[in-house]
């Protein structure tokens, strides 16, 4: 069995690891637009097999969060271009996590103030995080969705389709649809949150259709070989639930293997919590996926130590695992976890906003030694 460090060909990327760099949310690109301190911040964790990008909004209206990039207008794809070439320049590979929030919104972030789109017009029971006048940040409740016309469905698979391609050309590897945390593929998967009454809505293959128009849209644009997914079966993350959830992650992951896909990604359990959430039976999934045909790397996540990933390459349960908290605080994870040193500790306070501190300032082990 190969090793976590060892390289690895995912679709039509080349990996010099198996220890990929998970998407998180940093709240640093006022205006949607990525700048050179980001710039700095992914450019220090090149190293990473993969780095995947924090969620970045497909449009305005996928807007969720303040401060958080996008990939829909000239600026932010200008600025995406430097971090892809810096990342590329230092041998690194990454790839964009597309979002698209649905309800998980605020009408200060939507276009004219509008209210956040939803499968249907159910609120969630969550907060977001907006950056006031003065600059310091707060959360707030999500604001009332409406329901989608099953007419608009089409623009925003066409979002998903131009913003795809607009990655490709800011120099991005490939992209990663996510699906995962209560967002708005999510919302259209989940029992809880889609109550609609037409194809869109009631079986799995109805609430799965959305999930599947944009895997078709996206890999037809760049190919599904550059095209990776995220989906986290369980998690309770923005509120979400479903009232049978393997039936219809089978459904799903047995629908993905029609696509010669990069990866499938894969949260276990509650979002940066209980990893036995829910009790899923992950490697039966895996086996689903296989069963149908599925060819594509298996990436896990979710409070993965060392030991943890280095058994699950080992032992096949997984071809990549994705670490998060651990790439905010050690930019050269990979040497760390191969050399066995000891890691920094997370700064909680300075995750979400704010400037270097807490982003660009954790030292590398080579820093560390210099001083
Ligand atoms: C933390 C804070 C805000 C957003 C996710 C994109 O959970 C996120 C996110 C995480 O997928």
């Amino acid at each position: 069995m190969p090793s976590l460090f060892d390289p690895i060909t995912i679709g039509d990327i080349t990996l010099s690891s198996r220890v990929v760099m998970a998407p998180l949310t940093r709240n640093r690109s006022p205006k949607a637009v990525p700048n050179t301190l980001n710039v700095t911040y992914y450019e220090q964790r090149a190293t990473a097999g993969l780095i995947i990008t924090e969620a970045t909004a497909i449009t305005h209206q996928g807007q969720g969060y303040a401060d958080v990039p996008g990939l829909y207008t000239p600026e932010a794809l200008d600025g995406w271009r430097k971090v892809t070439e810096a990342v590329h320049k230092q041998g690194g590979k990454i790839v964009v996590q597309m979002w698209h929030v649905g309800r998980i919104s605020h009408t200060s972030l939507q276009p004219d103030g509008g209210q956040p789109v939803a499968p249907s017009a159910i609120a969630a029971k969550s907060k977001t995080y907006l950056i006031n006048e003065d600059g310091t940040g707060t959360f707030a409740e999500t604001s009332e969705p409406r329901a989608l016309e099953a007419s608009e469905i089409p623009g925003i698979v066409e979002d998903y389709r131009k913003a795809a391609r607009a990655a490709i050309d800011a120099g991005f590897d490939g992209v990663e649809i996510h699906a995962a945390n209560g967002y708005l593929i999510d919302q259209f998967l989940r029992s809880s949150a889609n109550k609609r009454e037409d194809n869109y809505g009631g079986s799995v293959e109805n609430r799965a259709r959305f999930l599947f128009e944009v895997v078709d849209a996206i890999t037809q644009e760049i190919g599904a070989g550059r095209t990776g997914i995220r989906i986290s079966p369980v998690t309770p993350a923005n509120d979400v639930s479903d009232d049978d959830p393997k039936p219809l992650f089978t459904y799903v992951v047995e629908g993905l293997a029609r696509y010669g896909l990069s990866y499938i990604h894969v949260i276990e359990g509650a979002t940066g919590g209980d990893r036995a959430f829910a009790g899923f039976d992950y490697d039966a999934l895996r086996k689903a996926y296989e069963a149908a045909g599925g060819k594509a790397a298996w990436m896990v996540n979710n409070g993965y130590d060392r030991q943890m990933a280095l058994d699950a390459v080992e032992s096949g349960k997984a071809d990549l695992v994705a670490f998060g908290k651990p790439f905010i605080a050690n930019p050269d994870l990979v040497r760390r976890l191969k050399e066995n040193a000891p890691l920094n500790a997370l700064d909680q306070e300075n995750m979400y906003g704010g400037g270097a501190k807490g982003y660009t300032d954790y030292p590398s082990l080579t820093q560390e030694a210099a001083e």
